[in-house]
Formats: structure tokens, sequence, C-alpha cells
């Protein structure tokens, strides 16, 4: 695909900045750098420039990049000016590029866009580059890196080319039906490897609860009683003051939640209304969400400031884990002993807090000695990941190779439909309207 415009934005953060990047690309970036900035410089090579406006008059000076298509980052010609960070330094420069015939400002996620059409990238690897600019986390930035770093691509591209080589022994198969020195069954081999091909793309969909947990955080739920100090622990564990707390019991009425960073991993912490029968029309409703949010919980803080009651009548699955945590033991009056809870803290005095955050850590997936983080990131790939399982399933118990064929191509499909080698048109404004603008 050949494109006319040349488009052009800041691709650096928030103005003003030490350094601001300007990224120009098509046809006519070439053009634009002679006319700013006088001869080309050499290819891929950072030069010293003065940039001026068509009369002549010094914008700014500055490092100026060019990058010749095809093996630039959108693929066309492209280049980069690196220029002093201030708002009007870059103002005046985008303002001079928009003089220029041919020339507008990009939109959000373009320069991308541009890549996947010129095949420079894949959906897969385009998406892990949206999720790396977004990382916040370690295992974030590391499960992103496998991702655009075309880690996923290349394990969907082999289990492509294993379909590929089964359907082409079939259809060898089905050519020389007739001919009788053709030993039968050349396929029959294939149906192991494509057996074992089943089971590893669905212990591959196995793993996208983990990269959800890395990608959305871990889901941790504070609930218990009224006043058990729930909304203290919110704010004690994010070091700010988040949650209203009083010594009214029935304080926190909407779902709080903040983000924290554990471990390398994200984790999501919410605070909850007290759990009590109560005929208050705001509270009932406040427990009404508390309930809702339990039920979504990958791991359940229970609190209590006194021993003998935790107690959640939620239903809570199976294996979501209870930590319960004995509150206020700073308190003389309250007699705890060590069987009562599983931690016992005091956010007044800080005791037990890095107890308990030692036990969340320990509730962390264990990713130690893992060497890749190819897993599917989102739902656009598991539901693909699960049509090509099901069809290499209905592949494997149909009769006749014609059908079976059929079905090895429908999951080959699906596997490109990942990556965006197959029909994916109808998906690209969704996912490249994730990017922001420059990238
Ligand atoms: N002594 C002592 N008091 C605490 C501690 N943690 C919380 N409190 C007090 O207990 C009261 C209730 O605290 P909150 O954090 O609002 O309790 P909550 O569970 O969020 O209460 P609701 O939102 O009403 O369900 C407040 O007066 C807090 O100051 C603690 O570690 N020690
Ligand atoms: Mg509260």
């Amino acid at each position: 695909m050949q494109f006319t415009d040349t488009i052009y934005a800041l691709s650096s953060g928030a103005l003003p900045a030490g350094v601001a990047v300007i990224r120009v690309s098509g046809p006519g970036a070439a053009d634009a750098l002679v006319r700013l900035c006088g001869a080309l410089p050499k290819a891929r090579t950072a030069t010293l420039r003065t940039i001026r406006t068509r009369n002549g008059e010094a914008l700014d000076s500055g490092l100026v990049l060019y990058f010749p298509g095809p093996s630039s980052f959108t693929g066309e010609d492209c280049c980069e000016l690196q220029v002093h960070g201030g708002r009007a330094v870059v103002h005046a420069i985008l303002d001079e590029l928009s003089q220029i015939d041919g020339f507008r400002h990009a939109e959000a996620g373009e320069f991308s866009r541009r890549a996947f059409q010129h095949g420079r990238m894949d959906l897969v690897e385009v998406e892990g580059l949206a999720d790396l600019i977004a990382a916040e986390t370690e295992m974030q930035r590391r499960l992103a890196l496998e991702q655009a770093g075309g880690g996923n691509s290349a394990l969907y591209h082999a289990w492509a080319r294993r379909l590929t080589h089964a359907r082409a022994l079939i259809e060898a198969e089905l050519d020389f039906a007739d001919e009788d020195d053709i030993p039968g069954s050349v396929s029959a081999s294939i149906w192991t490897d494509i057996a074992a091909l089943w089971n590893e793309i669905d212990a591959h969909v196995d793993e996208a609860s983990l990269a959800e947990i890395i990608r959305d955080g871990l889901k941790i739920v504070i609930a218990g009683e009224p006043n058990a100090g729930k909304s203290s622990l919110l704010n004690a564990l994010a070091k700010r003051d988040i949650a209203i707390v009083t010594e009214i019991a029935g304080t926190t009425r909407d779902v709080l939640s903040v983000d924290l960073s554990l471990a390398g991993f994200s984790v999501k912490l919410y605070d909850t209304a007290g759990l009590r029968e109560t005929a208050e029309v705001v509270e009932r409703e406040g427990i009404r969400r508390a309930r809702e949010i339990i039920g979504h919980a990958d791991l359940i803080l229970l609190l209590s400031e006194k021993p003998g009651v935790f107690h959640l009548d939620e239903p809570v699955a199976g294996n979501v884990p209870v930590i319960r945590v004995a509150t206020k033991t700073d308190r003389p009056d309250t007699a705890w002993a060590p069987a009562d809870a599983d931690v016992f803290l005091s956010t007044k005095t800080g005791a037990g807090v890095p107890d308990l955050l030692q036990k969340l850590t320990a509730h962390l997936p264990d990713l130690a000695g893992r060497t890749s983080f190819a897993m599917p990131s989102r739902k656009r790939h598991v539901d693909c990941l699960r049509q090509a399982s099901a069809a290499l399933e209905r592949s494997l118990a149909t009769e006749g190779l014609d059908l079976q064929a059929e079905q090895l191509r429908l999951a080959s499909d699906a596997l490109g439909r990942i990556t965006g080698r197959v029909d994916v048109e109808n998906l690209l404004d969704v996912i490249f309207s994730e990017f922001c603008i420059g990238k």
C-alpha cells in the first residue's frame, strides 16, 4: 500500500521537556528535511543542523535523522527531528511542516498503522508495542516486550507452518488416491502432529489468565465488617489518604481502588463497604457493590478487629485465597492468639504491614526461571486460539480426508487472524485507536 500524504507529529512526551522528538513519515519526508535543514543528512546518522523556516529564519537547532524506506519504522521514508522540548519551539516546527503541500498531522496510532500496512509489524507486535508504551510494572514490560519483539508471532507462524505442511500431505494423498502404487495413508503421520499441536494451543490458552494478571493486575479485595479498619489499610498500603476513615461504622459506601506495584506485578487493591445487615439505602447499595467485587477477586483480605468473627457470607470461588487479617493490634483491650488470624497488623503503628506484603507477594504468580513470556495477552488472541483449537479437535474427530482438511484450513485462518495475515480490516480501527498520537 502506497500513501500519498506525509504525516508528522510530536512523538515524545508532554512539553516542556529537555528534548522533543518530531517524527515525519511519507513520500515527502526527505524533501521536508532538505527544506527545513538544508542538504539531506547521511541515512540513519544523527546530524546537528539548524532548523529554519522557508524564509531562512532559524527556529531551533537539533539532531536530525533520515531513515529511508523501506527499512524504516513505518516502511516509508521517515525523518526525526530531536529539538529542544519547549512548547513554542515544537509548535513553530509543527506549523512549518503543516505548510508543506501533502503534509498533515498524524492521527492516533497512524505511524504504527503504516508500519503494519507496509508489513513492518504484524498485529500482535503492534498490540505488544501499545502495551510496552503503557507498561508500568516490570512484568508488564517483559510481557509486552516479548510480544512486540515477535515472540508470540513466531509461535503462531510455526503453528501455521505445521498446518500448511499437514494440508499439503493431505492434498497429495487426495490427488494420488487412485494410484495403487502410492502407499495408503501418507497422511496418517500428520494426525499425531495435529493432536500435539492441539495440546500446545490449549496449553498456551491456559496461560491467558496469567497474562491477564500481569496486564490488568491482581485484584485484591479488602473486605470485612464495618469499622474493621479496611479503609485505613488501603490508605496505609497506598501511602496516601485515598479513602475516608472515621470511627463511624459504615463510612465507606463506594468501591474504591488503587493501583500498586508489588514485586514487579501490578496489583489493584479495592476497599469496600463493611458487610452487615442494614436498612439504610445508600449503605445497602454499597454492600451490594462490595459483594459484587468480592465475587471477582483474585485474593481476599478479610479483616476483623476482634477474634472469632472472620466470616464471609459471600460466595467466593473455591480457589480464591482468603487471608485473615487481625487489625488494630496496638489496642490493649483485644487479646489475639496466634491461630486466630494469618496476619496481625496495626496501621496506626505500622506493625505487621511488612508481613502482610510478604504474604501477598507469596500469592503472586511464580515466574522465576521463566524464559519465555509468549502468552495470549488479549481476549482477541484467546478467541482466535480457541477457534483454532476447536477446528483441530473437529479435524481429529471427523471422517473423510477432505472434511478434515477443511477443518485444518479453518484452524489456519484462525491463527492467521491473530497476526493479521487473514481478514482483519474491521479490527484495525479498534486496535490502532489504543495508541496515542505520534506512535
Ligand atoms: N487503634 C487503631 N485504630 C485504627 C486502626 N486502623 C483503623 N483504626 C480506626 O478504626 C476506625 C475505623 O477505621 P476505617 O479504616 O474507617 O474502617 P473501615 O473498615 O473502613 O470502616 P467502614 O468503611 O465503616 O466499613 C477509625 O476510627 C480508625 O482510625 C489501627 O490500626 N489502630
Ligand atoms: Mg471504610
